[in-house]
């Protein structure tokens, strides 16, 4: 549903770009917006802002994206990236990322403990062996192997927190985590390079061993550099059932704008879940013109934008009242 908040939110934050995606002006543009930068949750603006100064200086998408979501993955504040991320059930902290270039290679790591920073490890297995993704233990020698340190990334306030939680051991994965969760980020730069990354330390409380869509190659992100790309965040279960961000893709190159590729995406989930009004999935797209668009389940979503007009954040519209 569209609501007058976000109607708008959405249309204050697009002023001054026709390319910023949503119902008003979709369809308007027809240039191409370069370089830009867009990520998940209002937590990607500071990702942003260090992405910018490496697409600003007509840097490589890669390296902005890495550098941009490593800044969500350093900072302790923020409990579900990186270091200080809430743990498992058992009280481990377990990352997942991924990362893609602007030709199609990829990298990830899943359920990965003790490394402060999974996308600069997702980054050399796309980089340096003929892999894709690298699992656990295996992914952790890896990471040792190529220089990275063993760190306690299980902050005091994520343990307390954990410790709290064992209390009720209720499990129920939480719709919006005050609005800062997983990010994902997608940029285009100067050349038109367009490169994607995603990494989060997953739900919090999951059962040990759970992996979700975040570092899966077309659930939590897929770059298609003929196309455009796509990201996820929400409900990782929800995202891989339908492949999300490959099926976001795909549809904008059966020529849905990255707004209707997202509003689609979502709407299958929403029809397909037996529960939708207990999770929240936010999709988030990049076309390789420099379209934006961005639709979530529910009211909350929130995306950062930044290019050479304008930092700012914006509302996604939503699908459920
Ligand atoms: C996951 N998609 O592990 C991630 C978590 C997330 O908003 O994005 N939450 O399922």
């Amino acid at each position: 549903m569209f609501t007058r908040r976000n109607f708008i939110h959405t249309t204050v934050a697009s002023t001054g770009s026709l390319l910023l995606s949503n119902p008003l002006t979709q369809n308007l543009g027809t240039g191409v917006r370069k370089p830009v930068v867009v990520s998940t949750w209002d937590f990607g603006q500071k990702a942003n802002a260090r992405a910018w100064e490496i697409l600003g200086r007509q840097g490589r998408a890669l390296d902005a994206v890495e550098q941009g979501v490593m800044v969500i993955e350093a900072d302790t504040s923020n409990m579900t990236v990186g270091v200080g991320g809430l743990p498992d059930r058992d009280g481990k902290v377990t990352l997942d990322a991924c990362i893609m270039d602007e030709h199609g290679n990829a990298g990830s790591v899943c359920f990965l403990e003790h490394i402060s920073h999974p996308i600069a490890v997702a980054r050399m297995v796309m980089e340096r062996t003929p892999h894709v993704m690298l699992a656990g233990e295996g992914a952790l020698d890896f990471a040792l192997s190529q220089g990275f340190k063993k760190e306690n990334i299980l902050t005091k306030e994520a343990k307390n927190a954990w410790e709290k939680w064992k209390k009720s051991a209720e499990y129920k994965p939480i719709i919006n985590v005050e609005n800062h969760d997983t990010i994902a980020m997608l940029a285009l730069d100067s050349q038109g390079g367009l490169a994607g990354a995603c990494t989060t330390s997953g739900l919090a409380y999951k059962l040990h061993g759970r992996v979700g869509d975040s570092p899966i190659i077309g659930a939590g992100l897929y770059v298609d550099p003929e196309i455009g790309g796509a990201a996820a965040t929400g409900l990782g279960e929800a995202v891989m059932r339908t492949v999300g961000s490959f099926l976001v893709v795909e549809l904008m190159r059966q020529g849905r704008s990255p707004q209707e590729a997202c509003m689609e995406a979502v709407e299958r989930i929403a029809k397909r879940e037996k529960r939708p009004q207990d999770m929240q999935i936010g999709y988030l797209a990049l076309g390789r013109n420099g379209e934006v668009g961005a639709y979530s389940l529910q009211k909350g979503f929130t995306y950062a934008l930044q290019d050479e007009e304008q930092s700012t954040t914006v509302a996604a519209l939503y699908y459920l009242e």
